[in-house]
């Protein structure tokens, strides 16, 4: 299951469209700025397209976005049911590219999908420890240079967490670095400071707190350093989905093909199936005897796809 790909049903409803997108950042005490993480109003937009453009800047500008509201109470608490006996079980505590090619004399362009990485329910019990700041995307062996603004084709994922339950900086809401997206991929994450009840500590001001409402939504870049926070409470579980999808062309995390049971895949609607890694990826990505795989797994529904 890809529980991020179940959508709040409310949304098409007619609020007014009101943009909520902040540009500014805070200034540190040592002079230099960090991007301040955007919080958008999932209810308040109108069309998708305008929520996608918000959310499509504030990654550029800081490598994160929240979506406050962005999945109904329902839809959790159905996610929760099917997801609880698979939790229980563990017994644990714990682009869309485009690019141009050429084939003889011919120019052409082939558009590259995105597609699922990999899904994950993060089930984080108090007492435990802080994960380490990382970067999603160090498992493409990415390098980049510092950039001063993001430029299309530097990211190779997408990531997104949802909060099942509330997420507190007290029970280890995901610390992120803003604006680490652009900075030279050699540079070290900032230190957290041990236990963060020092204020003064000037590094903390580097990070940002995904706190969150259950519905609301993060998004991230898989440049943007962060890492879970420790669970501090005495009875709090940190709750939260999460769904990474990377480009069609590049190899999935977690390997979709033995980690789902096809029949169960061909019960998704068709681009769902296309999503998890059972479409090709133009040009000549991904085929089976020449045939998109969901053309051999539903016939002629899937249509004819063309591989450039
Ligand atoms: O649980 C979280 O908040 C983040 C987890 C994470 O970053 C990861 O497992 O890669
Ligand atoms: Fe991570």
């Amino acid at each position: 299951m890809a529980p991020a790909l179940i959508h709040n049903d409310s949304y098409h409803v007619d609020h007014l469209h009101k943009r909520s997108l902040s540009t500014t950042s805070t200034k540190l005490k040592n002079g230099s700025t960090v991007p301040k993480v955007a919080e958008l109003d999932f209810n308040a937009y109108k069309t998708e397209q305008r929520l996608v453009q918000d959310i499509v800047e504030s990654l550029k500008i800081s490598g994160g976005c929240v979506i406050r509201n962005m999945y109904k109470r329902s839809t959790l608490d159905s996610m929760e049911a099917e997801i609880r006996p698979h939790l229980d079980a563990t017994g644990k505590a714990d682009g869309r590219i485009t690019s141009l090619m050429l084939h003889g004399t011919h120019q052409r362009t082939s558009i590259s999908a995105p597609q699922l990485s990999t899904t994950v329910t993060f089930s984080v019990r108090p007492g435990t420890t802080a994960q380490g700041l990382h970067r999603d995307d160090d498992i493409y062996h990415t390098q980049h240079p510092a950039s001063a603004t993001h430029h299309q084709g530097r990211d190779t994922m997408l990531c997104l967490f949802v909060a099942g339950k509330k997420c507190t900086r007290q029970n280890g809401a995901t610390r992120v670095v803003p604006g680490s997206h652009l900075w030279d991929y050699r540079a070290p994450p900032p230190v957290y400071p041990e236990g963060d009840s020092n204020p003064s500590s000037g590094d903390l001001d580097k990070f940002f707190h995904a706190e969150m409402a259950p519905g609301d939504a993060f998004m991230m870049l898989g440049g943007t350093y962060h890492g879970a926070g420790a669970n501090t409470t005495a009875n709090e579980e940190r709750l939260v989905y999460a769904a990474f999808a990377t480009r069609g062309y590049l190899r999935q995390e977690e390997n979709q093909y033995l980690a789902n049971d096809l029949e169960k895949i061909k019960e998704l609607p068709i681009a769902l199936q296309r999503f998890a890694g059972f479409g090709a990826s133009k040009p000549y990505m991904g085929w089976v005897e020449m045939e998109e795989p969901v053309r051999i797994m539903n016939g002629e529904d899937a249509g004819d796809v063309e591989f450039w």
